[in-house]
């Protein structure tokens, strides 16, 4: 593999999740693989999971790892090509993402959207400045459009957890105060897209995504409809495509929210959800402390797909 920043990079889906649940039962067979590799882990925005998970699945496999917060520990970085920088900028990407690129043989970059300009955000075009600057493979730790680490530990986490061959997955659109990226339900829906899995979206009006991300999928503004007999419902709340960034009907729908009530129609469901959670305004605290939630398993998860991404990219080499 030569970069993971989507769906796109992967050959084979279900190959790449039979050797994440391989590594989960022999962790550290491949120290040898990693060593004197070094991994660079470069942050524009917040993170506990894929910070921690990423690390450690270097480490398992030989890798020495370094966490750059740039955007609090870094010089601020300008991004326009052409600026004139006699303003509050001090670095230029290209400088920046190239000399990381000297440091590290593979790096990892999460750069959030910023919710105003969606031909910017959705060209990705903070996220691919990394690629074409740094010279080594990326891995995407969430882009303003995707979240491929997360998506594959989701599924991960279904292949183990299934009960019936080809299971009915739920995306569900949840309540929230502010709004959110889509990274994280277009990827999840660009994956189950392309597993075995019956696969059903709902959300209120308003908030329909990308269709780039959706094609093959079932979608309803019926939440109840769409949970009748679900095995997994995937629970994450996002900001509007269209208008873009925006809450439409903010403060209607908070019946949105699941509770045990919620789930009695489906088949004893396990509920997922990608973390951090606000409790009781996305998920309640029922779902959350009970038998329905999935939730921590999936988190422990993250280790082992950024571990089956790794080896891959370091077979690459
Ligand atoms: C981010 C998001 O929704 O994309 C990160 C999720 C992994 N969540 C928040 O900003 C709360
Ligand atoms: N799910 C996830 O990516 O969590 P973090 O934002 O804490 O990394």
């Amino acid at each position: 593999m030569k970069q993971f920043t989507s769906v796109h990079d992967v050959t084979n889906i279900d190959a790449l999740v039979a050797e994440a649940l391989s590594l989960k039962q022999n962790p550290y067979a491949d120290q040898q693989l990693g060593k004197n590799k070094m991994m660079g882990l470069v942050f524009l925005n917040p993170s506990l999971r894929t910070r921690m998970s990423t690390q450690k699945a270097a480490l398992n496999l030989g890798m020495n790892a370094m966490v750059l917060n740039i955007d609090k520990e870094g010089w601020a970085l300008e991004l326009q090509d052409g600026a004139i920088m006699n303003g509050t900028t001090v670095e230029h990407i290209r400088e920046a993402a190239a000399v990381l690129g000297q440091y590290v043989d593979v790096i990892g970059v999460r750069s959030f959207p910023g919710l105003k300009n969606r031909g910017e955000d959705y060209s990705e075009t903070i996220f691919n400045k990394f690629v074409e600057f740094c010279g080594v493979p990326v891995v995407s730790l969430e882009s303003a459009t995707r979240h491929p680490l997360q998506s594959l530990a989701d599924l991960i986490t279904i292949t183990e957890l299934k009960t019936v061959e080809r299971p009915k997955v739920v995306l569900t659109w949840a309540p929230h105060i502010k709004p959110l990226p889509q990274a994280v339900p277009n990827s999840f829906a660009e994956w189950m897209c392309r597993a075995d899995v019956d696969f059903v979206i709902t959300h209120p009006k308003g908030y329909e995504l990308s269709t780039q991300f959706t094609e093959g999928a079932t979608i309803t503004h019926n939440q109840s409809e769409a949970l009748k007999n679900a095995d997994f419902v995937y629970v994450k709340n996002w900001s509007a495509y269209e208008p873009y960034g925006e809450m439409p009907g903010l403060g209607t729908y908070d019946d949105w929210m699941l509770t045990n009530k919620s789930m009695q129609n489906t088949n004893n469901a396990k509920v997922m959800h990608c973390l951090p959670v606000r409790r009781n305004l996305e998920l309640s605290d029922e779902i959350l402390d009970g038998s329905h939630s999935a939730i921590i398993h999936e988190a422990g998860n993250r280790v082992w797909a950024a571990q089956a991404v790794l080896k891959q990219i370091l077979q690459g080499l």
